[in-house]
């Protein structure tokens, strides 16, 4: 049966990007379809500043909407990362078996040591050691399949890169996975910023729709969206991003049709960004009320995670295990 693992990092209010470029894809195919593990990747979130309490209320939350939008623990193993201590354990085999130049050659690790840098933030060594973190936690359960949106890729590829290399050296013991993402949604453009992806963890909202914002602010902020000079509406993400991603959003949401199809029936900016507001709104109402009544729950949430945490650590152990002795460590007795 094909393995399926994905993660998603306690760092921000999760976002529209989050939900169309992985979640729903989670939720609509991928639990049904395979041996599907996903995880809250609590360890990620210190790889940049943080506040513990933050990150604790972040992860409890993040485990609610993921159950909120449709996971269903009877089909599928969610947990939380650190509660496996099988991904921290093979990290560092990890680590000795990336470079410290394709760590460095990143682009997220470019990207955000730089935005460090300019606010006079110190970077972190484990924002670099990140991916090999990442690694271990999609090899730790010889996973074929890692749905991601496209900013995750690059990460994928390289868990790759470590898994043939691990075992051309060491001995057959990891499956060599592969990255999957979402026909439309993969890439979820920032409203206010349009050639910028829509992160969680950006100071500034504007541009960001969260899955847990008033209704009414995500009216606004979708027709306060960014668009372009020209008039006419097309399906150009390198000339019309901001129309683009409309398009895209409308589309991910169930509008119908193809985005550059979805193009034609519009004549208007004004039009389209209604139509998308009310798409994203009939996705983001149900969830929402799901997720009140799990939050007024919390002890149900939290069986969830334990019985989660204790299926992957089932399989991630002997595997761990396997690594451990394959690279030449001595079994502990
Ligand atoms: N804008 C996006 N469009 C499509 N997919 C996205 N994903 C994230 N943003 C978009 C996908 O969501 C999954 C979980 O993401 P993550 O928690 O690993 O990372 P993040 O949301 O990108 O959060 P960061 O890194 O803390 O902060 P930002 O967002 O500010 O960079 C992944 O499958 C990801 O592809």
């Amino acid at each position: 049966m094909t393995t399926i693992f994905s993660g998603i990092k306690p760092t921000g209010h999760l976002t529209l990007g989050n939900y169309l470029g992985a979640v729903s894809r989670w939720v609509g195919i991928d639990q049904h379809r395979a041996d599907a593990l996903f995880s809250v990747v609590d360890l990620h979130a210190l790889t940049v500043e943080h506040d513990p309490a933050r990150v604790r209320r972040l992860s409890r939350q993040t485990a609610t909407l993921l159950l909120a939008a449709g996971l269903d623990p009877d089909v599928c193993t969610l947990f939380v990362q650190s509660h496996v201590d099988e991904h921290a354990r093979l990290s560092f085999l990890m680590e000795c078996v990336a470079t410290d130049g394709e760590l460095r050659r990143m682009i997220q690790y470019r990207e955000k040591s730089a935005r460090a840098a300019k606010s006079g933030e110190s970077v972190r060594f484990s924002l670099l050691s990140y991916p090999a973190l990442m690694a271990a936690d999609i090899l730790a359960y010889r996973t074929d399949e890692v749905p991601v949106g496209e900013d995750q890729r690059q990460h994928v590829e390289l868990a790759r890169d470590l898994a043939v290399r691990f075992n051309h050296r060491y001995g057959q013991t990891f499956t060599v996975p592969r990255a999957v993402a979402p026909q439309v949604g993969a890439r979820v453009m920032d409203l206010q910023d349009p050639t910028g992806k829509m992160g969680k963890s950006h100071a500034d909202g504007s541009g960001v729709i969260y899955l847990l914002d008033d209704l009414a602010a995500v009216r606004k902020k979708i027709m306060r969206a960014v668009t372009d000079s020209g008039r006419d509406v097309v399906y150009d993400r390198a000339e019309r991003p901001g129309v683009a991603n409309l398009l895209d959003i409308l589309a991910a949401c169930g509008g119908g049709g193809d985005p550059a199809a979805l193009a034609a029936s519009y004549d208007s900016y004004g039009a389209l960004k209604r139509d998308t507001a009310e798409a994203v709104i009939e996705v983001l109402r149900p969830l929402q009320e799901r997720h009140a009544k799990l939050a007024a729950d919390p002890g149900e949430v939290e069986g969830v995670l334990r019985a989660g945490a204790g299926r992957a650590r089932s399989v991630a152990r002997p595997v761990v295990d396997a690594a451990y002795a394959a690279i030449g460590l001595l079994p502990a007795v």
